[in-house]
């Protein structure tokens, strides 16, 4: 349906998804690539007002309200931002997606992996996802680099046994070959090159 590539990069908290979404636009324009980088949940401005939402300590949705908000944004995103950039043959890097909703709401929160997945599909269609990449660093670890948590997020206020939850599902994804691991534990320019070299196989 598209002319353009659609790459996602994913992780936990602190796996450096948005460092190595700068560096992987930089790389891809330096090589006279066309691409942009955007990100879930926001990127064109419904699905900002949503993120607002969702990330303030001030509501409390459940897992469903949480799993049809995070739909709602993408919906818009891809309507306003992503469907048009794939439809012009740019390249679109996203920091998280759908990947995300499998693990935060399906694996994190509980919900049934069926639902998750056919919401998930029906946000999305006719989007095809040509890469997935995955940055692999434990929550632990991820939130050591971070310098702990952000207790003004919402979510980064949850248990480490949700965030290895979260963790247990992306791994998942991986086994499933839904996802490319990319090891994330080392330096970034490590990280970086191996990011490019998983993304020159699909350009
Ligand atoms: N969520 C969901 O539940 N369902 C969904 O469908 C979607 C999302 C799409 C969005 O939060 C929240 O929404 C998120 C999942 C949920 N929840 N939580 N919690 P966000 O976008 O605000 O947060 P984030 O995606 O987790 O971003 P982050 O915490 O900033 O992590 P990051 O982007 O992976 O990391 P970074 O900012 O690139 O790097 C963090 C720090 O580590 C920074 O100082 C870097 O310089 C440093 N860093 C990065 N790489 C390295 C290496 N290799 N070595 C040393 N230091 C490094």
């Amino acid at each position: 349906m598209t002319k353009g590539k659609f790459i996602v990069i994913e992780g936990v908290e602190g796996a450096g998804k948005s460092h190595q979404c700068k560096r992987l636009l930089e790389g891809l324009t330096a090589m006279g690539v066309d691409a942009i980088l955007t990100r879930e949940p926001g990127g064109a401005a419904l699905a900002e007002g949503i993120r607002k939402l969702l990330l303030d300590p001030e509501y409390s949705p459940d897992a469903v309200t949480e799993l049809y908000l995070y739909s709602a944004a993408r919906r818009d995103h891809l309507n306003k931002v992503i469907f048009p950039a794939l439809d012009s043959g740019k390249v679109v890097v996203c920091d998280r997606f759908t990947f995300s909703t499998f693990a935060y709401q399906g694996y994190g929160r509980g919900l049934d992996i069926d639902f998750v997945n056919r919401v998930n599909a029906k946000t999305i269609a006719p989007l095809k996802i040509d890469l997935g990449l995955f940055l692999d660093i434990t929550p632990e670890d991820g939130f050591t680099r971070k310098g702990g948590a952000d207790k003004t997020d919402r979510l980064e206020r949850e248990s480490l046994d949700f965030f290895n939850r979260v963790y247990k599902g992306f791994k998942e994804l991986c086994a499933r070959g839904e996802l490319v691991p990319i090891d994330a534990s080392g330096e970034k320019t490590r990280t970086a090159e191996n990011i490019l070299r998983e993304v020159r196989k699909i350009l």
